[in-house]
Order: structure tokens, then sequence, then C-alpha cells
């Protein structure tokens, strides 16, 4: 079937809004019609041509909410008419990794979404016979796009699509992170490094779970009001103190954070993050991904005196289990998803949603089809 979908030709490129071709689902898959999809920063990441498993041309998109349009054989979980969030992060409950119930990081499909290509080995995409490769295993810059049945989370028919498609990626990941990987108690002292569209999820992961203190620390001063509105008790920027940031949030936190956040991507504040965390329990969990080849450094003893480092991808959560739960907290009004969308464009204007999150003028942009 011909679909409209916005190609990455190449690396730091414009997208290009074009007809493409696409393959029906087969054993297992099932196709999505996509309603809405946002646009974060991994996106950007793999766009800009840093991303060493980034590859081209492709269809980029991992963010996106839809509808199952039709179904491939031996497809039992799904039927058209479903309504569905596409997981970049699949959960087969069955490979080793699933069923050690100690990781989300499923496997069953991870050589080949690595490799930009469905679970059989081949790419669904093609334009005039020339080969697209899939994006995350879930290429949402496309109105239509097939995936595999373990890779699609079925959610509640009365969800706004250009609201919960940002539970795709960055809703998920930040309140995850909060809940399934740190397990944030209440009463707990949180410090939030970045408050884009991930450290603002941590934010209201932090309050929702009964944290005491929420530090946030960023640059931009013009994330102070919309922390605050997310539960940001604190606001530090760094370019505004005296002396080192890391004593300063530990005097703050009155001899440190029982859980920080990094929300950024950067290896000096990671160290950060570890170090302002309280001697004994504290624990800091690397959300941001860092450049392909950096490293985290910090001395051994900051471990050896109890400090815990642990990361977090897709907030630790199992996707076909987990999402349709924050879904459910989204429409009981336990997180607010509204005023984190900033902008909603029609997907003709996809690259002005990259120059917005480019010039930090957005926390999310969702793009309709
Ligand atoms: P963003 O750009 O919207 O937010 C980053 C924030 O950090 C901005 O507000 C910026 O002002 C602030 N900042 C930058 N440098 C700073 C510094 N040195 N000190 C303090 N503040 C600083 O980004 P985002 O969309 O929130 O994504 C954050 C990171 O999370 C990215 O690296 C992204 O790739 C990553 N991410 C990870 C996962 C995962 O599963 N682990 C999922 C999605 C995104
Ligand atoms: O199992 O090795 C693996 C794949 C893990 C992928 C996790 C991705 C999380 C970080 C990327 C940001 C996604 C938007
Ligand atoms: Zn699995």
């Amino acid at each position: 079937m011909d679909v409209k979908a916005a190609i990455a030709w190449e690396a730091g490129k414009p997208l290009s809004l074009e007809t493409v071709q696409l393959e029906g689902p087969k054993a297992g898959e099932v196709l999505v019609e996509i309603k809405a999809t946002g646009v974060c920063h991994t996106d950007a990441y793999t766009l800009s041509g840093a991303d060493p498993e980034g590859l081209f041309p492709a269809i980029l998109g991992h963010e996106g909410a839809g509808v199952v349009v039709e179904v491939g054989p031996e497809v039992k979980s799904l039927k058209p008419g479903d309504h569905v969030i596409p997981l970049y992060t699949p959960e087969c409950r069955q490979c080793e990794y699933c069923l050690s119930m100690k990781t989300n990081l499923c496997q069953a499909i991870r050589s080949t979404q690595g490799k930009g290509l469905m679970p059989d080995g081949s790419s669904r995409f093609s334009i005039n016979g020339q080969k697209i490769y899939h994006y995350m295993g879930t290429s949402t810059f496309s109105n239509y796009t097939v995936l595999p049945e373990i890779a699609v989370a079925k959610i509640r028919e009365d969800a706004p699509f250009e609201k919960v498609c940002y539970i795709g990626c960055g809703v998920t990941t930040g309140v995850g992170a909060v809940v399934n990987t740190a397990k944030v108690e209440p009463g707990s002292n949180v410090v939030v490094f970045g408050l884009g569209g991930i450290g603002l999820n941590v934010i209201q992961g932090a309050k929702m779970v009964g944290a005491d203190m929420i530090v946030g620390v960023d640059l931009n001063p013009g994330k102070r009001e919309i922390a605050e509105k997310f539960g940001m008790t604190h606001f530090v920027n760094p370019k505004e103190i005296e002396g080192d940031l890391v004593p300063y949030l530990v005097e703050l936190t009155q001899g440190g954070a029982d859980y920080s956040f990094e929300c950024i991507g950067n290896v000096n504040v990671m160290r950060q993050a570890l170090e302002c965390c309280h001697k004994g329990w504290g624990v800091s969990i690397i959300i941001g991904v860092a450049g392909a080849g950096q490293e985290i450094s910090t001395r051994p003893f900051q471990l050896v005196t109890g400090r815990v480092w642990k990361g977090s991808a897709f907030g630790g959560a199992r996707g076909r289990t987990d999402v349709p739960k924050i879904v459910d907290w989204y429409m009981d009004g336990k997180i607010n998803i509204d005023d984190l969308i900033t902008h909603v464009l029609p997907i003709e204007q996809i690259n002005d949603a990259f120059d917005l999150m480019h010039k930090g003028e957005s926390i999310r942009t969702v793009l309709t089809f």
C-alpha cells in the first residue's frame, strides 16, 4: 500500500515527506494506522548522525499512538480496531530477559530491530524499489507502520491519541524511572538534573509517589515555572550559585539526595548526580543518553561508601503490561500530559517540530496525520 511518511535520507538533512510503499503484516505482525506521534530528542540524535546505530534512509519516530487495521496470521492478542501504542522496547514474555523479571530489556527481536529490519530480516518500507529502514522497531513518522505483535501495547479506546502518544517514550521513561527503576519511597528527597521532556516527567512521578523535597537543576531559568507546576519544590541554576554544585545540593538536601536522576545525557552532570547522593544509600539513575564513545567517571570510594549508580531504559517499563496502566493514570488525572505538549502540528510541518526542539522552545511537539 502507499503510505505518507517522512524519510530521513541522510544524516543532518531535513526530513522529506513522501509517498512510500509499505508491505502488509506477516505472521505475528500487525498493521497500525498512526494517528499521532511525538518528536523526541532521540529522533534528533539519530538524524544528526551521532547515533552509531543510525541507518539511512530510514523512517524515524518512536512515540506514536494509533489503531490496528490488519493483523497477520498467528496474531492472538490484537484485532482490527484496537487502539495501541507502539513499543520500541517489546515485551515477548518468553525470552530469558522477560522471564527473569529483573529487566524490561526484552531481547526477542533485538538483533533485527537494531539493524532497522523486521524480525524476518526484511524491511517493509520502500520507495520506487529502494529499501527504507525501520527505526527502533516503530517508525511512527508514517501514517501506517507494521509492528511485531510483541511490540504493541493495547490501550483503552477513550484515550486521546494526540496526548497518549507521549506515553510511547517520554512519559513512561520519566515516570517509570521513578516508579520501576528507583522505586522512590514517600518522604524521599529527590534531585532531578535537566528539566526537559524527560526530567519534568521524573518530577511528576516523584510527586505522584509522595517524595518530600524535589529539587530541579537546570541551566535554563525558563524551566522553573513549568517544573514547579509539576511538583518541583526547589530550583537550582548551576550558573547562579556560589561554589561547587555538589556540596550545594548536599547541603540543600541535608545530607544528600535519596535519589537523583540525570535527564540530560551529559557525562559531567552524571558524575555530579551520583556525588550529590546521600552517603550510605543514595541511588543515582542515569536516563540521559550520552554521545557515542563518552565515558563516566567518579572516585570508586563514592560507591564503596554506599552510593549506587543505575541506568534506566524506557523507565524500566514492561510495555505491554505497564503502558496501559500509565494511560489509565493519565485518564484518571494522576499524571498531567496536556501541559507538556506545547505544540501540535500537522505531519507536513515535521521539520518545524525539530527546529522548536533544537531552539528549546518546546517540551513536546506532537504531529498529527
Ligand atoms: P531536553 O533537551 O528537553 O532537556 C534537557 C534539559 O537539560 C534542558 O532543559 C536543558 O536546559 C538542561 N541542561 C542541559 N545541559 C545542562 C547542564 N549542564 N546542567 C543542567 N541542565 C542542563 O531533553 P529530553 O527530551 O528531556 O531528554 C533528556 C535525555 O534523555 C536525552 O539524552 C534523551 O536522549 C534521553 N532519553 C533517554 C531515554 C531512556 O530510556 N533512557 C528515553 C528517552 C530519552
Ligand atoms: O536491549 O540492548 C537493548 C536495547 C535497549 C534499548 C534501550 C533504549 C533506551 C534509550 C534510548 C532512548 C530511547 C528514546
Ligand atoms: Zn522478551
